[in-house]
């Protein structure tokens, strides 16, 4: 059974309709049209903050924004999600939630819409979209079952039982000045009830607005025994130390990326639309799989009383594209990760071992593998805890996180990691290998100018231009800078941390008038000349130079 917009205009009309009361019937429809909008909105709200509410007592990841999000990222091609890491960076996350929030307010308008010429065919519609949520929440791979289809499924009954509520308010109608005394009542003339539907719609937005902001408020400090665990946290002092940083690591020249990225400024890539707040008491990793003769679980405590190694590494997303922003060098402190697979008695392939690959899982159910043989080939990958001399950030992977230099972290850097299997990558094919990427990906050799920058106006005379270069396992033994179409000219070398970490460099060029383009080019240690040729990032990390083009005044 339907309800009719406007019942009052299906009346048979006796008398010829006065002109006064046709317009006031066009304005009576204008409003009502507003307010069926308004009405999808305010349901909208209202399904989207109980099930905030609800995701408090669950957990934040089972909210339906966070739930749907997750799984759009999950379904984006390799070429758009690096479209959208290109476009909008570490943003990226932010737009996409903005972007779901806004198809589903045109929704809510729509079914506001709806909902006037059918009141449970919109009501019904919520609920359609609180079944979305359902199933984006429980297809989540760190799904934890039923209770994570709660805050959907709550939120989208409350939302439905309100656009129902609201609507039979606009279409109820009090004694019109046709019938009854014949006189005018000011609250009906326009067939709806208006007192009602303030009233309604008023104590629905408010409660929402707390129910919302409770929520949030709730979810926000969800992980509050996480950042406890973390705050209490004392790294011990590595029994393998990283040498000081030489001294003549980085150049002095204004612009160029400090030669230790800081924590807060370090590049973050993942799929997380809520970091994973783990208690680092809590926190467990198994090693299991091919070939693993003693598989072994581990507790945060046990891995810290093991033998740790400090080390400089050069982290660099594959994702990167020439003279891009992701890439970072930071001190970590961990466990070799060899020593650890050697104890569950896993050897190589090289070896004899069965596994050729290690796929890390993380407690947000993001896969990784990694080639054995790289991890145990001498090698410094480890199971990093800290980071810069700090446990590691929430962001970066607290409590514990995999690194192998030389490999991009898509294929070596598990953050939150919870498991480790013994494998090959015949049987398996990782997170980013089902969408479009490479299953091995070495870090190819890379350079970058930091300075000057793109377009701008230095002064003639000597301008020194200076960037990074990196070619993780293998070391830079060379940089080159070429101006316009001129020779390669070579330019100074930085002291040299170790072969896993990023370069220095710096070129006093002796500037014209005019525009210039500014090209730089790197040759690691084994002869290898970074290549001429511009690749996309897809499949196995982006090739080619970096240029800057400059006006010289
Ligand atoms: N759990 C998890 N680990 C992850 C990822 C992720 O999406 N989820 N992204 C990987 C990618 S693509 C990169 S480049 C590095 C980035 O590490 P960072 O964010 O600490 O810089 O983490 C890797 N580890
Ligand atoms: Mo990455």
């Amino acid at each position: 059974m339907g309800f009719r917009a406007n019942p009052a205009a299906e009346q048979p009309r006796i008398t010829p309709v006065s002109e006064k009361t046709e317009k006031s019937r066009n304005t009576a429809s204008r409003p009502r049209l507003a307010l069926g909008t308004l009405s999808g909105l305010l349901a909208g709200f209202a399904a989207l903050a109980v099930a905030e509410l609800v995701a408090a007592g669950v957990r934040p990841q089972a909210g339906p924004v966070v739930a749907v999000g997750g799984a759009a990222i999950d379904r984006t091609p390799a070429a758009v999600k690096d479209w959208a890491i290109r476009n909008f960076g570490t943003n990226d996350k932010l737009i996409l939630q903005l972007g779901i929030l806004a198809v589903l307010a045109v929704f809510a308008l729509a079914l506001g819409v709806v909902a006037l010429r059918h009141r449970r065919a919109g009501a019904a519609g919520v609920l359609v979209f609180g079944a979305v949520g359902t199933a984006a929440a429980l297809s989540r791979p760190d799904s934890k079952g039923f209770t994570d289809a709660l805050p959907s499924l709550v939120g989208a009954v409350a939302g439905a039982v309100l656009l129902y509520v609201l609507i039979g308010r606009l279409l109820a109608r009090r004694p019109g000045p046709d019938e009854a005394s014949g006189r005018p009542d000011p609250a009906a003339v326009e067939g709806w009830n208006r007192r009602g539907f303030i009233v309604a719609a008023t104590v629905a937005a408010a409660a929402s607005a707390g129910a919302g902001a409770l929520g949030r408020s709730l979810n926000g400090s969800s992980g509050k025994e996480a950042v406890a665990s973390r705050r209490g946290l004392v790294l011990p002092a590595a029994d393998s130390p990283a040498r000081a940083v030489p001294k003549g690591a980085g150049v002095r020249v204004a612009g160029v990326s400090p030669f230790i990225t800081p924590n807060t400024k370090f590049y973050r890539v993942d799929t997380a639309l809520v970091v994973p707040k783990v208690v680092a008491g809590d926190w467990r990793l198994r090693i299991h799989g091919d070939g693993v003769r003693r598989p072994l679980t581990l507790s945060f405590d046990d891995l810290l009383r093991r033998e740790l190694i400090e080390r400089d590494i050069t982290l660099t997303c594959v994702s990167n594209e020439v003279g891009g922003p992701y890439v970072g060098n930071a001190r970590w402190i961990g466990v070799r990760l060899a020593d650890l697979l050697a104890e569950c008695g896993v050897a190589p392939p090289s070896k004899g071992g069965p596994a050729d690959q290690l796929v890390a899982r993380s407690v947000d159910g993001m896969t990784i593998g990694t080639p054995v043989e790289d991890v145990m080939d001498g090698r410094d990958a480890m199971l990093a805890v800290g980071m810069n001399g700090e446990p590691l950030p929430f962001e970066h992977g607290f409590p514990v996180r995999m690194l192998v230099p030389g490999l991009y972290g898509y294929v070596s850097a598990c953050k939150w990691i919870k498991d480790i299997e013994l494998t090959t990558f015949d049987a398996y094919d990782a997170y980013w290998v089902k969408r479009d990427w490479a299953r091995r990906a070495p870090i190819k050799t890379q350079s970058r100018i930091d300075t000057p920058k793109p377009f701008a106006r230095p002064k003639a005379g000597t301008v020194m231009v200076a960037g990074v270069a990196w070619a993780q396992g293998r070391g830079i033994d060379k940089v080159e800078v070429r101006i316009d179409d001129g020779p390669w000219q070579a330019t100074t070398l930085a002291a040299e941390d170790t072969q896993d970490t990023w370069r220095q460099w710096s070129f006093p060029w002796q500037a014209t008038k005019g525009g210039h383009t500014l090209t730089v080019r790197a040759t690691d240690r084994t002869g290898e000349v970074q290549t001429a040729e511009r690749t996309g990032t897809v499949p196995d990390g982006a090739g080619g130079r970096h240029s800057v083009v400059v006006t010289v005044e």
